[in-house]
């Protein structure tokens, strides 16, 4: 496993945000990161993620919750890289289970999000914004 976000990606450079929180409920906290990388070159990637290291029968479990990573320099692809930030965690529909709410930028979007954590992964419920 690498240090650098867990064999998720290697290119990740830059750890932006990390949320500390019991997402799921079960009195034990999860930690929410958000990573990005900045370049194309040297086989780099640009944008960002997101995702959630939660411990699973004792062992350390990444799960993605959102990933605007791309890795090649070409133009149309470019478009779709994104940097994504976490606005709020709460629980939104009173089921114990926190939400994620995430707003995310792009060259030409900006998007509002918010994710469910549900059997184990994450879902987007609900999203809004402008772009392409
Ligand atoms: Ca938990
Ligand atoms: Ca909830």
């Amino acid at each position: 496993m690498s240090p650098k976000g867990e064999g998720l990606n290697p290119s990740i450079q830059t750890i932006t945000k990390i949320l500390k929180f019991d997402i799921d409920g079960d009195k034990q906290d999860e930690v929410l990161i958000s990573a990005s990388s900045e370049g194309v070159k040297d086989g780099g990637a640009l944008g960002s993620i997101m995702y959630m290291r939660k411990i699973v029968k004792g062992k350390v479990q990444s799960i993605m919750l959102a990933d605007y990573l791309i890795s090649s320099s070409d133009e149309a692809a470019v478009q779709n890289a994104g940097y994504i930030t976490p606005l709020d965690v709460c629980d939104l529909n009173g089921d114990g289970i926190m939400e994620i709410v995430t707003r995310a930028t792009g060259i030409d979007f900006l998007e509002y999000a918010v994710y469910q954590f549900k059997d184990n992964g994450f879902t987007s419920v609900l999203s809004n914004g402008a772009g392409a």
